[in-house]
């Protein structure tokens, strides 16, 4: 027999206590686009409490249209390693190129985070920081639906002893402590803003890009990018991949 009110109850209960337990967490990743999901493999490998929070219903962010949803992604040699770790199967070009898969490389990124013991707050966003003495320890979220909808809602709070804006071209973790301290870590101190297409550049100089950006926040992915004044990419992917690892690896080596 099944009662629906008990279907509610299933849904509430479990709810309840996993957001309880996710109120204070290591590792907050704002975005589950590519950057983001690989961050938060490694780190949740590696022992850390991880919460993604994704804005929309479904993880990915610009990975799943592939090219002009064209559903295959383009990659280089020095980041296959971290599509071949969660089992997606790539298609050697012959010539310093490999493919793979759009859809079958979002499924996996994001089943290895949660096996790994991520954790995902979907239709989610991050709206603001919570900062202490100059340091960010933690962020401010509310419902995406009440954002859509233009309700005024107070949104809540949750703690995390780092934070990564991996939101990809927005970059809206920088923008809002641009917007409330003036100060980044970047040339002018303020965010530089993304330049044209330029595949080769972009790649390179989104894996330097990242890292800590502001106390307690680090930026990955095209995040990266557009807050330091670098070239996009389009659908070529291993710069996000191996952002996502540096910034995993930069937050191990910072909270020990
Ligand atoms: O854009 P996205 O895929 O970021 P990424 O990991 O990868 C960039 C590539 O997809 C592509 C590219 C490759 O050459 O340039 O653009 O850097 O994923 C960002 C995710 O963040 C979510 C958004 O819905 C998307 O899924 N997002 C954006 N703002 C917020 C957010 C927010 N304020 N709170 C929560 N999620």
């Amino acid at each position: 027999m099944i009662e629906d009110v008990e279907v509610t109850r299933k849904i509430i209960e479990r709810y309840s206590r996993e957001f309880l337990d996710l109120i204070e967490v290591d590792v907050i990743i704002a975005g589950a686009g590519p950057a983001g999901l690989t961050a938060a493999r490694i780190l949740a490998k590696a022992g850390k409490k991880v919460l993604i929070i994704e804005r929309k219903l479904a993880p990915g962010g610009g990975m799943w249209g592939g090219g002009m949803t064209f559903p295959v992604i383009v990659l280089q040699e020095e980041s296959k390693h971290l599509l071949e770790e969660v089992s997606i199967r790539l298609e050697d070009c012959g010539d310093g190129y490999y493919t793979a898969n759009s859809v079958e490389s979002v499924s996996k990124l994001c089943a290895a985070a949660m096996d790994a013991g991520a954790s995902m707050m979907i239709a989610t966003s991050v709206e603001d920081v919570m900062m202490r003495d100059n340091v960010v320890n933690g962020v401010v979220i509310n419902w995406s639906a009440v954002d859509v909808a233009g309700l005024h809602v107070d949104p809540l709070t949750l703690g995390a002893k780092a934070v990564i804006d991996a939101t990809g071209h927005d970059s809206e973790i920088c923008h809002v402590i641009q917007r409330k301290t003036g100060k980044l870590s970047t040339p002018s101190g303020r965010i530089e803003g993304e330049r044209s297409m330029w595949a080769e550049v972009g790649e390179q100089t989104v894996v330097e890009n990242t890292g800590e950006i502001y106390p307690g926040v680090f930026v990955a992915g095209m995040a990266a990018n557009a807050v330091m004044g670098a070239p996009r990419m389009g659908p070529i992917f291993g710069g996000m991949l191996l952002s996502g690892e540096k910034v995993a690896r930069m937050i191990l080596e910072k909270l020990g």
